[in-house]
């Protein structure tokens, strides 16, 4: 029988319980920084090594981390979905976890690409460092989606929410703009299950499963309404 596509659309929170920080609970400030001053191509041009090191940071903090079982938990559905992660996270806890199918809307922190050629991309773990040079000899940079850039990866995640039969949002308040569009894709009738410690305000037609509680809590309300409920 064709397994149900199972779209798992995810934020920040979902990292929360591995020692990562969000956006919004930090009160807007990342490790410190402010994100207008890092997460910008205007931070880039004027203060290149500040972002190099917000980044440096995060990349050590993202390799001390483990994923948590609201990661485990979304990689063990595949054994009975069709299941596509779509991701707002720059860390790989998805997939350390074991999910197969993840994209990353807002770029991937283990790689970096020439400044001036976004095609060049190469993997790294250690430090970005100014002077460190792309083959076609721009400056690298993280290969990160930063405010104010396009979302490459849009078209791609927009396709696979259409198709979804089931679509569950886990760890993020929805405020950035377009990921926090991509509900807006699925089939009206299609089944919404939203896991979050508080849950953001979401409208939708079709039915609406809130599950209120730490993703590696509610994870297993999540498996059990999913396995129960939904897989038939
Ligand atoms: C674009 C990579 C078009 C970087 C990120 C005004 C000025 C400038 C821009 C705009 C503006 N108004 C709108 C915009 C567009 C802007 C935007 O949406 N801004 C917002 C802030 C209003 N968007 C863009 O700029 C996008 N590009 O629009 O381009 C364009 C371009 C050129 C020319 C013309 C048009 C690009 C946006 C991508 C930015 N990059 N990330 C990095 O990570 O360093 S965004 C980053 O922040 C994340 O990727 C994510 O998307 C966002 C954070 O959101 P969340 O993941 O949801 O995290 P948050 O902390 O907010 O929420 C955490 C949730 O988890 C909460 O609900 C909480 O309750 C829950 N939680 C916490 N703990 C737990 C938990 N749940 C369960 N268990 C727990 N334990």
């Amino acid at each position: 029988m064709q397994q149900k596509k199972l779209v798992v659309f995810t934020g920040a929170g979902i990292s929360a319980e591995s020692g990562l920080k969000t956006f919004r609970d930090s009160d807007g400030l990342w490790d410190g920084y402010r994100v207008e001053d890092v997460a910008t191509p205007m931070a880039w041009q004027k203060d290149p090594n500040q972002v190099l090191r917000f980044y440096n940071e995060r990349r050590k903090n993202i390799l001390e981390a483990d994923p948590n079982e609201a990661h485990i938990g979304i990689a063990a559905l595949e054994k009975h979905f069709d299941v596509h992660v779509i991701t707002q996270n720059i860390d790989n806890l998805h997939e350390r976890a074991g999910s197969k199918k993840v994209l990353h809307l807002h770029g991937e922190i283990f790689k970096m690409r020439s400044e001036k050629n976004e095609s060049l991309i190469y993997p790294i773990i250690g430090d970005i460092q100014w002077g460190d040079l792309a083959e076609d000899g721009a400056q690298l940079r993280p290969h990160i989606v930063w405010f104010h850039e396009q979302v490459p990866m849009l078209e791609p995640a927009i396709r696979i929410s259409m198709d979804a039969d089931l679509f569950v949002v886990i760890g993020t308040s929805l405020v950035v703009y377009p990921a926090a569009s991509l509900l807006q894709y699925t089939a009206p009738f299609v089944p919404v299950f939203v896991l979050d410690k508080k849950i953001p305000a979401i409208s939708r037609q079709g039915p609406l499963i809130k599950i209120e509680q730490p993703a590696t809590e509610g994870i297993r309300e999540l498996e059990r309404l999913l396995l129960t409920d939904w897989m038939g």
